[in-house]
């Protein structure tokens, strides 16, 4: 198949081409190396400093013997995306083109403006470009499980069914995000919606968890394939942070009462989540909305286990509760429905003690790199 990745190069991106293209599709990545210059300006760096994709690439196919063409170019701009889908025509796109930190977008105005043009843009070109070039391809969108917030009732699979007056109608479940960045993954979805029941296009929205991990098959080939891992308060997200944070003594930062709940997954949960996406592609005229997690933890489970493991290890793991730089429900009800992956065959990868151990292992090789200047929060939602 000829798979085109947005964002290429991210967390998610570069493990999902080296996936795809160990598979024998014929994969196709661009990105504008928006992330790692955000990273930059930020003193946010990912914990082990990768290769250009280009050098990535030609590492990966030196091993492999498989091709993966690069593309540096901004996805944002639709006379980019307009050729690389002349010249390729996918059959899936996965857009991951987006700014993806909550933190980053609630830094200031700048910043928010960056996050809400840069993801709507991105959206909007996909969504164009498949129009116009390739009208069967399939687009695999990465929204996140933020969108629906943390609503005091039960979370459905993207869609509720309501009755009103004795009359029912099924509608995108209410969503209410807690950050400019989650809200504008709702946009997205809202955006797609449109395009598919007014034009017919084919589209799988996956509403994802927060992921952790930094290991694939194919990241196990050569460090230098490995994902860009963060750790830092912008883009790092909670578990990945927690780890680093063991292994370098510094106590896991809860941040207030450690009750705020979400459901997590592995990284190489995410690369089979996308498979079985693509190779049951949604119907023509289709918004397929998935809940894209495995478990369900609260800040304070997932600082425990990371705690028990770490100090099994020999770590001197502590736990430290900080006042809390977000504004969010920090105990709340929290029940997603998740079968839809689950009966297209996900086998679950669970975050056991042995996960734990093992990823705290690989992170000790680096532990010379942590920079502790990048682990507490510096942005805060309340802006007094
Ligand atoms: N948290 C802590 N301590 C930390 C970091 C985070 O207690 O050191 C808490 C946060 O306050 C929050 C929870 O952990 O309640 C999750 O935070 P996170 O930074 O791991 O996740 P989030 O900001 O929600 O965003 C991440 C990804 C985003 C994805 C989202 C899925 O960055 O791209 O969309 O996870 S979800 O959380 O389900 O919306």
């Amino acid at each position: 198949m000829r798979i085109l990745i947005l964002g290429g190069d991210g967390y998610l991106g570069w493990p999902t081409a080296m996936h795809f293209s160990s598979k024998g599709h014929e994969v196709w990545v661009v990105d504008n190396y928006l992330k790692r210059d955000l990273a930059k300006q930020t003193n946010s760096e990912a914990l082990i400093s990768n290769p250009d994709l280009d050098r990535r690439s030609e590492i990966y196919e030196l091993i492999t013997g498989n091709k993966i063409k690069v593309i540096i170019g901004d996805v944002a701009d639709y006379s980019t995306l307009y050729w690389i889908f002349r010249e390729f025509i996918p059959e899936t796109v996965i857009h991951y083109a987006e700014q993806p930190a909550a933190p980053y977008g609630m830094t200031d105005f700048e910043e928010a403006r960056l996050t809400l043009n840069n993801n709507l843009n991105t959206t909007l070109n996909t969504i164009w470009a498949v129009m116009e070039h390739a009208p069967d391809c399939h687009i695999i969108k990465l929204g996140t499980m933020g969108e629906y917030g943390t609503p005091n009732i039960d979370i459905e699979e993207g869609w509720l069914e309501v009755e009103h007056k004795g009359r029912v109608q099924k509608f995108l479940y209410p969503r209410q995000a807690g950050s400019v960045y989650h809200t504008t993954k709702i946009m997205d979805t809202d955006l797609l919606w449109f395009y598919v029941r007014t034009f017919g296009i084919s589209v799988t929205d996956l509403m994802q968890g927060p992921v952790y991990g930094l290991i694939t098959e194919q990241t196990e080939l050569d460090k230098r394939l490995l994902s860009n891992f963060h750790y830092d308060d912008i883009f790092g997200t909670v578990m990945n942070r927690f780890l680093v944070q063991a292994v370098a003594g510094i106590p896991l930062t809860v941040y207030g009462l450690g009750g705020q709940t979400r459901g997590y997954l592995d990284l190489r949960d995410t690369l089979q989540c996308i498979e079985l996406a693509l190779s049951n592609p949604a119907a023509k005229g289709e918004l397929r909305i998935m809940n894209q997690f495995v478990e369900v933890f609260s800040v304070n489970q997932l600082a425990n286990r990371v705690k028990s493991v770490g100090n099994q290890m020999g770590l001197n793991v502590g736990i430290y509760l900080i006042p809390n730089p977000r504004i969010e429900l920090e105990i709340h009800h929290y029940k997603p429905v998740h079968t839809a992956l689950l009966d297209l065959g996900l086998e679950p990868h669970y975050l056991t003690d042995d996960v734990i151990e093992k990823m705290l292992q690989v992170i000790q090789a680096y532990k010379d790199l942590i920079d502790p200047a990048k682990i507490m929060p510096r942005v805060r939602w309340n802006r007094e």
